[in-house]
């Protein structure tokens, strides 16, 4: 929604801002191998001595598939990552610290004997800050532990068993492998005593102008000035002091597919009357807004239709890993079959994305790690008694806590991404519990007053049917994931296309909100063909996505299809799942199944 103000104090207890390169503030990538261990029980204190054995464990990356060690592929609890750092001799009198784009899903940082910080949620940065422990010219020993268990107050949820031989087991109820360790970047990095901590930006478009509302918060105190940059590097507009609004004449507007970025550079000077720069901070920003108006979703006030796919980040050998290569791939062949948009499916994906995003025009729904808060689905397929989600033994207080921070996080982190346009508060919750509205209704009010620029949505499971489900009406977007032809109505399309038109229609008349398809799809093994298109096959993934067209065109207030999924990904094992999930339009090495030439058709036209 375009923003008539600059959103309210967070008053987070987060990491701010990313760490960048500027005239003040310098980075050291960590990447590479770290030594590596997993924890056992003869592994005390792993963090005062260099760790045993010869493992090497690449950062980034997941430690799961790097090994061919079935106890690391499965392995439950820490793990033990440690490396030699060199401290810059050059960096005197600076804030000095990590950076841990993610650790998966608890991290703990040490240097030398001492612990330095610590994390919950592996899908959110979070700093250690080494000033008071380190010298600059120094080497210093980093062990970092790694968690991966997942309870009932982590998010995504899990339960940890001791199966029949006595072993510990971890379950969890979402439908991607438990890929865990680092699989983000590292970084050591410095910036000034006093500095830029934190900045918001919101815009706003009138007529051919641009407005850039900015809010600045400060470590220790100076005079802010404010320049923002076009492409070329001219400045065209400044501003002074802690909060501002620049208007931009001839405003070039950050548009899906067409990206322009102008820059916001911000100099902290020592004092109201001093020119000596103590730090310097720019960050893009694109001019856009955002509105949901009746059933529909404006970007820059026209209508917008979300071309895309849920996706995941996982790939072969280094599950979740960030790799650029990859990423760029990705984008590249999101590009060839010409999708605009996506959802960051299940969880806030790394910021390399995001970045990628904002500069090359995608259009981006966050999502929050809030998958598998629903015990009515495992219930539902195994026929097994009914067990509540939104109960003290499962979805409580503290997992409630646990998601309020992650939205935080989340919100905090990736507010000022121009490809950010609506944020996923949850996936497939059981929304037709009672328990669901006190646990998600002070979520989305939260995220409101951190946000009020952006709508917000949610993905509603195909059991909690119009009639049962009690949150659609909290949300401004309603999700739907839908396998009308897969996992009901198996192999018959015919019944298929006539529930999902009725459905579509009921969620429509009575909601009157625009409605995104944010899953629908099937599994489909490459190189399976079949005359009589039958479930498995090729031909049946291009059937079932043509009649989802038909009906998606034939409804007013669908604003978007996000098929499910990208490519095949990696999963626990199971009947339901045959190397992982097979939703994919590519393949996990991104070869195109047959379904990905029907969607370049009707997307490009081509
Ligand atoms: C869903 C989930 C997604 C699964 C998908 C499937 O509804 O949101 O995480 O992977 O179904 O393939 O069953």
């Amino acid at each position: 929604m375009p923003s008539s103000s600059v959103a309210v104090d967070t008053e987070l207890d987060t990491v701010l801002l990313k760490p960048i390169d500027s005239s003040t503030r310098e980075i050291k990538s960590l990447d590479g191998l770290w030594r590596f261990a997993p924890a056992s029980d003869n592994l005390a204190e792993p963090w005062k001595s260099v760790l045993p054995g010869d493992l090497e464990c690449p950062v980034p990356a997941s430690y799961n598939d790097i090994f061919l060690l079935p106890s690391l592929r499965n392995h439950v609890g820490k793990v033990w990552y440690q490396r030699t750092v060199h401290i810059p001799r050059g960096w005197k009198d600076q804030r000095i610290f990590l950076r841990l784009d993610a650790a998966t899903h608890e991290g703990e940082v040490y240097v030398g004997d001492k612990k330095i910080a610590s994390h919950v949620g592996g899908y959110t940065p979070f700093e250690a800050d080494l000033t008071e422990h380190v010298k600059p010219g120094e080497a210093v020993r980093v062990t970092v532990g790694v968690d991966n268990i997942l309870t009932h107050e982590t998010v995504p949820p899990g339960e940890v068993v001791t199966n029949a031989v006595g072993k510990k087991e971890q379950k969890y109820f979402h439908d991607f492998f438990n890929y865990a360790g680092l699989a983000r970047s590292v970084r050591l990095c410095c910036a000034p005593k006093n500095r830029v901590e934190d900045i918001t930006v919101t815009t706003d478009v009138r007529g051919s102008a641009g407005a850039v509302e900015y809010k600045l918060e400060l470590e220790g105190k100076g005079r802010a000035e404010a320049e923002l940059l076009d492409a070329e590097d001219k400045v065209v507009g400044k501003a002074s002091g802690l909060e501002g609004l620049i208007d931009v004449a001839n405003a070039k507007l950050w548009q899906p597919g067409a990206a322009y970025l102008y820059s916001l550079r911000i100099r902290l000077y020592a004092s109201d009357t001093s020119d000596e720069l103590v730090d310097e901070y720019s960050i893009p920003v694109g001019i856009r807004t955002v509105k949901v108006s009746g059933k529909k979703f404006l970007i820059n006030d026209k209508p917008f239709y979300f071309r895309g796919f849920g996706k995941h980040e996982d790939t072969p050998v280094k599950g979740k890993g960030h790799d650029d290569a990859w990423m760029v791939h990705d984008f590249e062949l999101m590009r060839w079959i010409g999708a605009n948009s996506f959802r960051t499916s299940h969880y806030p994906y790394a910021e390399d994305v995001m970045d990628y995003a904002d500069k090359h025009g995608w259009v981006v729904i966050g999502e929050t790690a809030a998958v598998g808060l629903n015990l009515g689905i495992i219930s539902g397929i195994t026929g097994g008694p009914k067990r509540k989600t939104f109960a003290p033994d499962f979805a409580n207080d503290n997992t409630q806590a646990a998601l309020r921070k992650g939205i935080e996080e989340l919100l905090q982190r990736d507010k000022n991404h121009p490809s950010v346009v609506m944020w996923s508060i949850t996936n497939e919750p059981d929304s037709s519990e009672e328990g669901s509205r006190p646990f998600f209704e002070p979520l989305v009010k939260r995220a409101r007053e951190l946000d009020p620029t952006r709508p917000l949505t949610y993905a509603n499971v195909t059991f909690c049917t119009l009639e049962k489900d009690i949150l659609a009406d909290l949300f401004d977007v309603i999700g739907l994931n839908r396998y009308y032809g897969w996992y009901e109505f198996t192999g018959n399309l015919e019944i298929a296309e006539q529930k999902l038109e009725a459905e579509l229609l009921a969620w429509e008349a009575k909601h009157q909100k625009p409605m995104i398809m944010f899953e629908y799809g099937v599994d489909t093994v490459t190189g399976l063909h079949s005359v009589h298109a039958q479930p498995w096959s090729e031909e049946y993934q291009v059937e079932y996505y043509e009649m989802y067209h038909r009906v998606f065109d034939r409804v007013d207030a669908v604003i978007g299809e996000q098929a499910w999924n990208f490519a095949d990904f990696g999963t626990g094992v199971g009947i339901f799942r045959v190397d992982g999930n097979r939703k994919g339009v590519f393949t996990r090495d991104r070869r195109p199944k047959a379904a990905a030439h029907t969607f370049r058709k009707r997307w490009t036209g081509k």
